[in-house]
């Protein structure tokens, strides 16, 4: 039956008309799957949008293009949540990555997406160069070997229940104790709209855990606000500002928003309150 599927924030509600198809409780969250008429199929996760299958580039092009064309090198990679598969299939469009371990902690989110979202994770999930690891990311990152990844990436939900733990000091520690020299971290970083506080949060934490770290601004429509951010960290260099022209170029053609242009001007695009809350 088509209805409002809907996520509530603040007093706002941010809704799809459409349908559900799977609502199921797993040990960490509520998951939902619907299929809706604007943007296909869809997943929410506690009520919280997550992705839907014709906006979803917007979010993981984002997250994944800075980073990847502006780590020194990318042969292995690491993703922390992304049980979705979107993030991973970006990832693996750049011929230099030879090894990805996607870390989820809901492996109900894998097995939905992989049935019902199948286009997301697309030809991510048969990849010989990825390997899926059902299990707690912090936990990974805690014991991972020092330099063992060339990028760390973290695509999960918002501070609250299972994702909690992805935006604090001593996670974001050993992210950067885990990446190899020129390597490159980024995580998906909120609204600085309808989560201005925590959004401005995590940029200074990240400030103060690496020696840059700056927000890109874009849009993910059925998120809170629609205006949303991803926060790039780096030691030594802000690589991730400039994308390799090499590896950019094998990209770009086939992306929906992501150019070195978009790139630069979402860089640029940081609102004047939140550049002001920083320098507080
Ligand atoms: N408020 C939503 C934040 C969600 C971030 N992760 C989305 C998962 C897409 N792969």
């Amino acid at each position: 039956m088509v209805g409002w599927i809907d996520e509530e924030h603040r007093g706002v509600r941010y809704g799809l008309a459409g349908e559900l198809l799977v609502e199921e409780t797993s040990p960490f969250q509520r998951i939902s799957v619907i299929r809706s008429e604007r943007y296909g199929r869809g997943l929410l996760l506690d009520g919280c949008w997550m992705t839907a299958e014709y906006q979803e580039r917007h979010y993981h092009e984002a997250l994944v293009h800075p980073a990847l064309c502006g780590a020194k090198s990318i042969e292995r990679v690491l993703v922390i949540g992304g049980g979705d598969g979107g993030t991973a299939r970006e990832c693996l469009r750049h011929s230099g990555v030879q090894h990805l371990d996607l870390v989820e902690i809901d492996g109900r989110v894998v097995e939905l997406s992989q049935k019902h979202l199948a286009n997301i994770g697309g030809n991510a999930w048969s990849d010989p160069r990825f390997k899926l690891t059902v299990g707690d990311g912090i936990a990974w990152a805690a014991e991972a070997a020092e330099a063992s990844y060339d990028v760390v990436l973290v695509d999960g939900s918002d501070p609250a229940g299972p994702a909690e733990g992805l935006f604090n000091r001593a996670f974001f520690e050993h992210c950067r104790r885990i990446l190899r020299p020129g390597g490159v971290f980024a995580t998906q970083s909120e609204s600085p709209e309808a989560f201005r506080e925590v959004h401005v949060a995590m940029v200074r934490l990240l400030r103060e855990v690496f020696d840059h770290a700056d927000p890109l601004y874009g849009w993910v429509p059925m998120y809170p606000s629609g205006w949303w951010s991803w926060t790039f960290a780096a030691m030594g260099d802000p690589r991730y500002r400039s994308a390799d022209p090499i590896r950019a170029e094998v990209i770009a053609a086939d992306c929906e928003i992501w150019s070195p242009r978009w790139q630069r001007g979402g860089f640029e695009a940081i609102p004047a309150f939140i550049e002001r809350d920083l320098s507080r």
